[in-house]
C-alpha cells in the first residue's frame, strides 16, 4: 500500500510516518509513504495556494491550479490509486470502509485548509469523500492521518500475526471483551477469577459474555447490526432468562411495589 498525502503542511507528517506500528511497517517496505508539497505547484513567486472566494464572504479558498497539478503529479506516480478528499461533506469513515480502502494499491489523500477547495477540483479529481466524523477540523491533515491509521493496520502483515484476530471486533459489530494485566488486585480490584483460572475455554466463554453485554449496554445500534451466531442467541437468551427470574421472585414476594410503582 502506497499513502501519498496532498498538503500544505508537510512537515505535520514526518513524526506520524516515524513512530510505531506505521515507522516499522514503512521500515519493513510494506507501507510507501509520500507527502506532497501543494506549494510547490504554485506558479507565482509568492507560490500562492488560496484566494478570495467567488461571492464574497469571509474565509479563502484553495486555488484549483497547484491543486490540480498536485494530484495530476501523485497519479502519474501511483496510477492504480484512489484519490480521497477529507472534508465533513464526506461520508463518514467506519471500518467497512477502511476495509474497502485498504485493497487499493495506493491512497492518494488531498488535505484542504481554510474554508475548503474549489469546487471544480471536487468534480474532475476526487474519486471519493470521506469525513472523521461530524465537528470542524482546521485542515484534512488530522483527518488523513486518522484514515491511514485505520487503513494501515488491515494491509497483511502491518500488525504481524494479530492482524486477523485485529478484524474481528468492529467487523462483526462487536466490542471488545474487558482488558487485565498485572498486578492481579490493583487499588483493591482484583481481576475476575476465570482469566486466572487456565481454563481457555471458560475464558473464551467469558470474553464473548463481556462483549455482548458490553456491546448491549454501550452500542445497542452495533448489537442490532450484527448477524448473531447460535453461540451469541445461546447467551443472549440466558440473559433474558435470568432477567425474568429476577422479575418473576419479585412480583410473588413483593406484590406491593408492583402496584405502588404503576
Ligand atoms: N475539515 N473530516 C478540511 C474537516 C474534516 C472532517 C474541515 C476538512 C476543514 C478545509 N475532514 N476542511 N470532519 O473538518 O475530514
Amino acid at each position: 500500500m502506497d499513502f501519498t498525502v496532498l498538503t500544505i503542511f508537510p512537515e505535520m507528517f514526518d513524526p506520524f510516518w516515524q513512530h510505531g506500528i506505521i515507522g516499522k511497517a514503512v521500515a519493513k517496505g510494506q507501507l510507501g509513504v509520500s507527502v506532497i508539497n501543494i506549494r510547490d505547484f504554485a506558479n507565482d513567486k509568492h507560490q500562492v495556494t488560496d484566494d478570495r472566494p467567488y461571492g464574497g464572504g469571509s474565509g479563502m479558498v484553495m486555488k484549483p491550479e497547484p491543486l490540480a497539478e498536485a494530484i495530476r503529479s501523485a497519479r502519474q506516480r501511483l496510477p492504480k490509486s484512489r484519490t480521497v478528499l477529507l472534508t465533513p461533506q464526506g461520508r463518514t469513515l467506519d471500518q467497512e470502509q477502511a476495509q474497502a480502502l485498504a485493497g487499493y494499491e495506493g491512497l492518494i489523500l488531498v488535505c484542504g485548509r481554510y474554508e475548503g477547495v474549489d469546487e471544480r477540483i471536487n468534480q474532475s479529481l476526487i474519486d471519493e469523500e470521506i469525513s472523521i466524523g461530524d465537528y470542524v477540523l482546521m485542515g484534512g491533515e488530522l483527518a488523513a492521518m486518522v484514515l491511514m491509521e485505520a487503513v494501515a493496520r488491515l494491509i497483511p502483515g502491518v500488525l504481524g500475526n494479530e492482524n486477523s484476530a485485529a478484524l474481528d471486533s468492529f467487523t462483526e459489530n462487536l466490542l471488545e471483551h474487558p482488558h487485565f494485566t498485572r498486578p492481579s488486585v490493583f487499588e483493591g480490584e482484583a481481576v475476575p477469577e476465570v482469566l486466572r483460572s487456565g481454563n481457555h475455554k471458560a475464558i473464551d466463554q467469558w470474553r464473548l459474555e463481556m462483549s455482548l453485554i458490553r456491546t448491549f449496554l454501550k452500542r445497542p445500534d452495533l448489537l442490532k447490526a450484527k448477524r448473531l451466531s447460535r453461540q451469541d442467541i445461546d447467551i443472549l437468551k440466558k440473559w433474558c432468562k435470568d432477567i425474568e427470574n429476577i422479575i418473576a421472585a419479585q412480583s410473588s414476594s413483593d406484590s406491593d411495589s408492583l402496584s405502588s410503582s404503576g
